[in-house]
């Protein structure tokens, strides 16, 4: 067991600061064995605050204290106190000027949090508590100040030296060290601070901004890969205008700098004027990156660049309230991407992640409300609840409100709170104060955790032509959260008629009709809606456009979901039938070949295929099965086996019925005009290779021979990785081969590397774990690289579940033991690998006791990080 058991922190015991602070300077000397940082900070007591004898708290860990002056003069031993969490000095006066001179060690840092080391760069990571690694300070989100930077370093290893805010010194020491100052003019809460350091190359562009402001732009990187900046310069762009446009929201300083890192918790950081990427997010050419790199790093760059107003310039008070920003920013980039694709498509994905990983969160026992009321370690709560759930939260309101509406309340919170650090309430409240709605039971969706159910019922009168549909909310239990009263859900519905158009829908005691589409607001637990003039035949389209995260039972006829999958003229809603249908074969019948649903889909399946202008990114995401995890979300106990046979045996037996047309359609995808990042060459290039997909089921040497060629002559990586991961699935010599010659071809290359450890690992092969081991002595392998961890270890552990969960609990131990190898190195990290077996419980009690019994084994490791200990203490807590 830990040691001193680590305690949780709760939202009810938020108390505002005793202290501001106004301005802070700093002061870094960037050496190799060690970093000194020198602290002034402008301290007074916040006038908000009844006066108490409260002494001064600041946070700090791991810092070794040179110095300490109050007011000029050094503090004796006697009037302060330092423990492992910080430093307290009582008696302090109202207003006063603290200088602090701390050593640090970056070159030792393996958290990557704080102050650290990346290869040859200097860089930091403070949110969401790192600032207290690199100097005394109240490092609470509700503290903003400014900041002024100053930088030493040797000139010829760090010729670039960047903070946040607008560059105002440089000069030259005269001994081989150079300095540079920064000034930020906007206050902000020290999780905001960043410093680079190193021999950094960049790509720049200006921008002009709707006011006509000038704005600098650089993209920054190791020398080798500024050939691979274009396309995030670009998206920044990008992204810069549509913030303009679409909110009116406006950059605020001259310069905004992207810098991209190897080593890199997260994906990236929106630090003020200067974010700090990790490499994956940044980096791209077609020969090295695929099309969900390419568009990965344009929504990446966005969300971050969408921060400066939605976190940046409005923040959170407290760690609480993180959805604030993180759900309302997520919100914001899957717009800015929807506006940039096809809306439909990227509706399904977004909707397909918030399934297949949040609604499994919230169904487990780390489920907690978008905004937790308590956390042991903030890091555990950067969620999908607090980012995908916080976004569809901040969605609905969008949809109560309509769009103008919506639109106005974003002006009022921007003007309202612009410099503030404030709650998921002030955002509400803005919603209300604009449309004059109660959105008082609406507030349960950042308070109650779980994913509701909404239970349908449809009756049809053909004697007076109405159609009444019952709908009951019901949500599940969640740890703490027995009974939850209901929630306020906006649910769209349409009514398909039999012709396959869609109806007028008219209410009971309404007067005019609206076509199309109409949300019906839920409240009560049950709520009742009579349709009238509805003819007979007609069938309801329900959660259009996934209007609320909730689960929508009803009990739709086989013929009728593929009445929906045909006619419906949501997409989501055809999409969704799709899905349904194809669960039903793969959960119920057990992919049985011979079930009239599977000879209707593959009929679908062949009319798609042959109709030419259908519109190929849609009908991928029609062809796409559910994925085991999605499909092991919707059964209990989880049938591991059983979900990979029947799928892969579905998939056979679609490759076997349409090998023709998969054929046909394979040939016919060939690159009209040279390699392009359009959302219709993606399309087309992600149509290709799903077909190839299915064909390489059949284990046909024809087929074998066009993957390879594929694999070997293409010159995108997203068709040489589609092919490599086909081949390395297959039983034969091929697969090593291809294996092979890529890492040759890549070996110096990090980020393309990361792709040939993820296709190892989610290969079906059943020596995978063997291969997977023995790939962490690799020279190219390393545990304190995360991008390393995740494309090997979370990769066999989060996509590969038929070998994971292999019944004699071999995965389960690996898992185990790299989590307590990481622990110590990188708390972060090692605590979600170990969210891997938080859902122990939807097992089979055979793999339930494999799996207890590795987080039981975690657990008793002495002195685990609080990371690890609140996972694995909340996966056991019955
Ligand atoms: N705000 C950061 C995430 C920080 C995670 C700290 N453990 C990136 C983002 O969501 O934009
Ligand atoms: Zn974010």
């Amino acid at each position: 067991m830990y040691r001193d058991t680590p305690q949780p922190i709760f939202l009810k015991d938020y108390q505002p600061p005793v202290f501001l602070i106004d301005r802070v300077t700093l002061h870094f000397d960037l050496g190799e064995t060690e970093t000194r940082v020198a602290t002034t900070l402008e301290v007074r007591r916040n006038p908000a605050v009844p006066r108490g004898e409260d002494a001064l708290q600041l946070h700090g860990e791991g810092l070794e204290l040179r110095s300490l002056r109050l007011d000029g003069r050094a503090l004796e031993a006697d009037e302060y106190r330092l423990d492992a969490t910080g430093l307290s000095i009582p008696g302090v006066p109202e207003r006063f000027r603290l200088e602090t001179e701390v050593l640090i060690h970056p070159e030792q840092n393996t958290a990557l949090e704080g102050l650290y080391r990346s290869g040859g760069l200097f860089c930091t990571q403070c949110e969401a508590e790192g600032f207290r690694k690199i100097t005394y300070f109240i490092d609470r989100p509700d503290v903003m100040a400014r900041f002024t930077t100053r930088i030493v370093a040797e000139r010829a290893r760090y010729p670039v030296l960047l903070s946040n805010g607008n560059p105002v010194e440089q000069r030259d020491l005269g001994d081989g060290r150079h300095l540079v100052c920064w000034e930020d003019p906007f206050p902000k809460p020290c999780y905001l601070f960043a410093l680079v350091g190193g021999n950094l190359c960049w790509v720049e562009d200006r921008y002009r901004t709707g006011s006509g402001r000038e704005v600098l732009l650089r993209v920054y990187s190791e020398p080798e890969n500024v050939d691979k900046c274009d396309h995030a310069l670009r998206s920044l762009t990008k992204a810069m205008r549509w913030d303009e446009e679409r909110f009116g929201r406006e950059y605020d300083l001259d310069i905004y700098m992207i810098v991209a890192v190897n080593d890199f918790n997260m994906g990236a950081m929106e630090n003020k004027g200067l974010n700090v990427f990790n490499t994956k997010y940044v980096l791209a050419r077609p020969e090295t990156a695929t099309d969900g790199d390419f568009l990965g790093i344009e929504g990446v760059i966005a969300h971050e660049y969408f921060h400066n107003w939605t976190g940046n310039r409005i923040t959170c008070r407290d760690w609480f309230q993180l959805s604030l920003k993180e759900g309302l920013t997520v919100y914001r980039d899957q717009e800015f991407s929807a506006d940039r694709g096809s809306r439909g498509v990227k509706r399904i994905e977004d909707v397909r992640r918030l399934r297949t990983h949040q609604f499994a969160e919230d169904a487990g026992p780390m489920a907690h409300p978008v905004r937790p009321a308590s956390y042991i370690e903030i890091n555990n709560f950067y969620t999908t609840t607090v980012y995908e759930k916080g976004a569809e939260v901040v969605r609905m309101q969008a949809t109560l409100l309509g769009a103008e509406k919506f639109r106005e309340a974003m002006d009022l919170y921007f003007r309202r709170h612009d410099g503030q650090a404030v709650t998921t309430e002030d955002f509400v409240r803005c919603m209300e104060a604009v449309s004059g709605r109660d959105l008082q039971q609406f507030r349960r969706w950042y308070e109650q955790a779980g994913t509701p159910e909404l239970h349908v019922t449809a009756e049809h009168d053909s004697g007076t032509r109405r159609l009444t549909l019952n709908v009951r909310q019901q949500c599940p239990p969640t740890p703490g959260q027995p009974d939850k009263p209901p929630f306020h859900i906006p649910l769209a519905v349409g009514l398909v008629g039999p012709d396959g158009a869609d109806l007028p829908l008219r209410l009971e005691g309404e007067e005019g009709a609206s076509t199309g589409t109409r949300i019906l607001e839920l409240r009560a637990e049950t709520e009742v809606f009579h349709f009238v003039e509805v003819p007979e035949g007609t069938v309801p389209s329900l959660l259009r456009g996934f209007s609320a995260p909730v689960k929508v039972r009803y009990d739709y006829p086989d013929a009728e979901l593929m009445f929906l999958m045909a006619h419906d003229s949501d997409g989501f809603c055809r999409w969704d039938a799709a899905q349904t249908l194809a669960e039903r074969v793969l959960l119920a019948a057990g992919g049985e070949s011979d079930h009239p649903v599977v000879t209707g889909f593959i009929e679908a399946f062949r009319a798609a295929l042959a109709d030419g202008s259908a519109d190929r990114s849609l009908l991928s995401e029609v062809l796409t099965l559910p994925s085991e995890s999605y499909l092991a979300e919707q059964s209990e106990p989880v049938d591991v086996e059983g979900i990979h046979r029947s799928r892969e045996g579905l998939k056979t037996h679609i490759a076997r019925a349409l090998r023709a047309e998969l054929l046909a359609t394979y040939l016919g995808s060939t690159e009209a005009r040279g390699f392009e990042i359009t959302p219709e060459a993606i399309a087309r290039r992600r149509l290709k290779n799903l077909c190839l997909g299915y064909l390489m089921q059949l284990g046909d040497p024809e087929v074998t021979a066009l993957c390879l060629g594929q694999f070997q002559a293409a010159s995108n990586m997203t068709d040489v990785v589609a092919a490599l991961a086909l081949l390395a699935d297959h039983p034969g010599p091929e697969g090593d081969e291809a294996l092979g010659v890529f890492y040759q071809r890549w070996r110096s290359d990090t980020l393309v590397l990361d792709k040939w450890f993820s296709i190892q690992a989610t290969s079906k092969r059943p020596e995978t774990l063997e291969r997977v081991t023995g790939l962490l002595g690799h020279p190219a392998f390393s545990l304190r690289n995360p991008n390393k961890v995740y494309s090997l270890i979370g990769a066999f552990s989060g996509s590969n579940p038929v070998r994971f969960h292999d019944p004699s609990g071999r995965g389960y131990r690996f898992l185990a033991d790299r989590v307590l190898e990481l622990d110590p190195l990188n708390a972060q990290i090692a605590a979600r690998l170990l969210r891997r077996l938080a859902p122990w419980r939807r097992y089979d009690s055979h793999r339930q006791d494999l799996m207890r019994a590795e987080l039981e084994r975690v657990l008793s490791r002495q002195a685990l990080s609080k990371d690890s200990y609140e996972v694995a203490s909340r996966s056991l807590a019955s």
